[in-house]
């Protein structure tokens, strides 16, 4: 069998539509929740490669699907630059602040960051060393905006507020924090690669949380830098992005940055991604997370409209936003079920 998720991405045919779900490890697995709970911190699994590469692999074993992600975070680079970071249980993560220009100089920058973070190249080297040949590793980082709004929260937000007022300002030193992560994430991204990375994926999470004029310059600009330094040292390597929420901005994403494929919430049409979006650029997305937990009819129904309206050679099937812990297993063994019987029936594709 293709790599099927490699094949959509380069422009090939691919022998069945691809699928993964953001977040495919994690708290929704008994078996990641145990060795979670052994372990006793959700950091130590991301700096440990033996662990963090068996917990890589634990959907694998359950699910036929074509693509693994690394199992870390996007918070580790900024923790890699010198900021304090832990995970308080049920309250998310916990991050020392960047607020100021003195705060964005005082950062680690260069090899230090590397060297922080070669645990988590070692993973991907030993997760690339065991996958099936069908299944496409996955490296991944946070977009530059999405990244600098938790070092400027101090992590979690209900509205990010302070990080939207500087991005609405412009002030200087939050230009110059979104210069610094634009470079140490293109150089974490690159040693992902060369550790065994097929693909990589960059997490705008917060991208819907900027106006227009914004998100072009905080969202789109970054990532069109860190794609164009990317294909520069990697020609070849296929970038997802996924600017979450973005609505009208997603027209032209893929144009604007250089990325391979666009990820997309599940607020956006199939229809509407079918007709447009797949034209311009490799779709992924866009099951409702809620709706796999909902499962049944429910979820049948929601794959049969994304499959009938999105051709599989220009899909990745995916979820809108990452899978939540109270998902039934059962519901996504049917929805990956659901997605390969509707392959058959439209072999067209
Ligand atoms: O308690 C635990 O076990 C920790 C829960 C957990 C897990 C399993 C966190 C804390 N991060 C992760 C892993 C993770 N995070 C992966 C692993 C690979 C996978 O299976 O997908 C990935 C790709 C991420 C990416 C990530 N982390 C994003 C971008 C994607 C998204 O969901 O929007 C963001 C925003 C984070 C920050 C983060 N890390 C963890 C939490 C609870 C959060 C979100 C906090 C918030 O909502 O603001």
């Amino acid at each position: 069998m293709d790599k099927a998720l490699l094949s959509v991405l380069t422009g090939r045919t691919p022998e069945r539509r691809p699928i993964w779900m953001m977040r495919q490890a994690g708290r929704y697995l008994p078996e990641y929740r145990k060795l979670r709970t052994e372990v006793g911190s959700f950091l130590e699994l991301c700096y440990t490669p033996e662990l963090a590469c068996e917990v890589t692999l634990q959907p694998l074993r359950r699910f036929d699907l074509d693509a693994a992600i690394l199992f870390a975070d996007i918070l580790l680079i900024p923790q890699a630059m010198g900021l304090d970071l832990s995970f308080r249980e049920g309250e998310g993560p916990v991050l020392g602040t960047v607020r100021d220009m003195g705060g964005v100089e005082a950062l680690d920058g260069g090899d230090s960051v590397l060297d922080r973070l070669a645990p988590v190249t070692d993973t991907v080297g030993r997760v690339a060393a065991k996958l099936d040949d069908h299944v496409t590793l996955i490296g991944f980082c946070g977009a530059p905006w999405t990244v600098a709004s938790y070092m400027i929260e101090g992590g979690s937000s209900p509205d990010r507020r302070t990080a939207r007022l500087a991005a609405a300002r412009g002030d200087d030193w939050f230009e110059a924090l979104i210069d610094r992560l634009v470079s140490v994430s293109v150089d974490y991204l690159s040693s992902q690669i060369a550790a065994g990375a097929e693909v990589v994926q960059i997490f705008d999470s917060w991208a819907g949380d900027l106006a227009a004029a914004e998100f072009e310059r905080w969202s789109v600009a970054p990532v069109a830098r860190m794609v164009a330094m990317l294909k520069e040292r990697h020609p070849g390597v296929p970038v997802i992005g996924f600017p979450r929420a973005a609505g009208l901005g997603y027209e032209g994403f893929a144009r604007r940055t250089g990325v391979d494929a666009v990820g997309v919430d599940a607020s956006v049409p199939p229809r509407w991604l079918g007709d447009v979006l797949s034209r311009e650029a490799v779709v992924q997305g866009n099951i409702d997370p809620v709706v796999l937990i909902a499962g049944g009819e429910t979820l049948d129904r929601a794959v049969d409209r994304l499959t009938e309206a999105v051709p599989a050679r220009r899909h990745i099937l995916n979820l809108g936003h990452g899978i939540v812990p109270q998902t039934p297993i059962d519901h996504v063994e049917r929805m990956v079920a659901r997605v390969r019987h509707n392959d058959g029936r439209d072999a067209s594709g």
